[in-house]
């Protein structure tokens, strides 16, 4: 049984729903798994409704998942709790700051940063950043090796995941709570959860004049906007329309405890940014990744470095067939030879994306990590009345 420790979660939301969605899912484990009394500061509950959507948008505290959530300028009269966590670096007001170098017992303060397949990451984790007042900060980042703080994955998900596919009727069931019919039978299921994306209108002939069933689901999002132009219509949340052989779903939101079963009900699953990207390798399904677009082509590298990892030591086939998908698809290509490249090699990518998640899941999970190293930075943190 773990000590049971305040952790102050901090999450400001720069855009689109990842940032809310690590720290909720972060602190929803931390809580139900690790027994920590976890309070949630959030700028933003509109964002956060759309992955949950139980929450009050104007409670001034609220308990969901055993997480107390409070809005982000309570932090100016809060004290801090035993550990602080800054989620992606955001930046907490002075008052806040200035407490925690008051405090009588530091908090242990951590900034846990985006994730990245990137070398330099295991250099950088569990850094110290000294700060005013000789207060100490760590950096801390999620990753891909035993030297960084690993990913996030709920200690009962993969037993579910498999309970899940194991069921005939899933596929039907899940689609049925979502108020939509089951795709056609043996269709290819595609889920599509990307930012804007031109040139889709190649892709979606391909898939519309294909043998096979396609069954494309939509999330909610920007790229709704290049197939509706395709369509010439405008397609509404709910909505389910054909061309040819292809059907295409327009999804709702689903609460984030839900999303999972969209990517173990699909055939391929097309995601972004950071918290869906680590969904789809945990569903061991083939998948793409829509990366978050940055300045100076930092994506780029983040992408080669997450492919240097992730096709290391498969054959040239595999490997041409993923990055010439994921190329077109990031460069904003024509996907169309690609696209029929990958539905060749779709058991092969399979077989591939099995073997991915069962080396994955050997290592310690992030939030596991993450209360062992804050017990030990407590632990072995200077007392203040040395440094001050
Ligand atoms: O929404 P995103 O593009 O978030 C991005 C990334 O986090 C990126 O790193 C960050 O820099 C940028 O925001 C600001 O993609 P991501 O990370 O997959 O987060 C989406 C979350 O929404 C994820 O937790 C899944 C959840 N989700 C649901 O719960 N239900 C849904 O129906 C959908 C579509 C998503």
């Amino acid at each position: 049984m773990n000590v049971q420790l305040r952790w102050d979660v901090f999450c400001h939301v720069v855009d689109n729903l990842g940032d809310i969605g690590v720290s909720w899912r972060l602190a929803r484990q931390l809580a139900a798994e690790h027994q920590q009394q976890v309070r949630l500061f959030l700028d933003d509950f509109k964002a956060f409704a759309h992955i949950c959507p139980q929450v009050d948008l104007r409670a001034a505290q609220q308990t969901l998942a055993g997480v107390q959530i409070v809005p982000w300028a309570s932090q100016q009269q809060a004290t801090p709790g035993d550990v602080v966590i800054e989620m992606f670096g955001c930046r907490l007001a002075d008052a806040f700051i200035a407490q925690i170098a008051r405090a009588p017992v530091q908090p242990v303060w951590i900034n846990l940063e985006h994730l990245s397949a990137e070398p330099w990451v295991d250099l950088h984790h569990l850094k110290p950043s000294p700060q005013p007042g000789g207060v100490m900060k760590f950096f801390y980042f999620p990753g891909f090796t035993d030297k960084t703080g690993g990913l996030l994955r709920e200690a009962d998900l993969i037993r579910r995941r498999d309970d899940w596919q194991m069921q005939p009727s899933a596929r039907r069931i899940a689609m049925r709570t979502l108020g939509l019919p089951p795709p056609p039978e043996h269709a290819l299921t595609v889920l599509l959860f990307s930012y804007a994306r031109q040139r889709l209108d190649g892709w979606l002939h391909t898939m519309a004049s294909s043998e096979r069933p396609v069954a494309l689901w939509v999330c909610p999002g920007p790229v709704m906007t290049a197939i509706n132009a395709w369509l010439d219509m405008q397609l509404q949340i709910g909505q389910i329309t054909s061309r040819g052989s292809l059907t295409l779903y327009a999804l709702p939101y689903v609460p984030q405890e839900r999303f999972d079963e969209l990517l173990w009900a699909a055939d391929v699953c097309i995601v972004r940014g950071e918290d869906s990207f680590v969904r789809a390798q945990w569903a061991a399904k083939p998948f793409v990744w829509h990366i978050y677009p940055q300045e100076d082509s930092a994506h780029d590298r983040k992408l080669d470095a997450f492919l240097d990892r992730y096709l290391d030591g498969t054959d040239s086939a595999l490997r041409d067939t993923v990055i010439h998908f994921w190329t077109a698809w990031n460069r904003g290509l024509d996907l169309s030879p690609a696209w029929i490249d990958w539905v060749d090699g779709l058991p092969a990518l399979q077989r591939h994306a099995q073997h991915w998640a069962r080396r994955l899941q050997g290592r310690t999970d992030l939030a596991s990590q993450l209360v062992a190293d804050v017990r030990h930075l407590a632990d072995t943190r200077p007392s203040l009345t040395a440094t001050r």
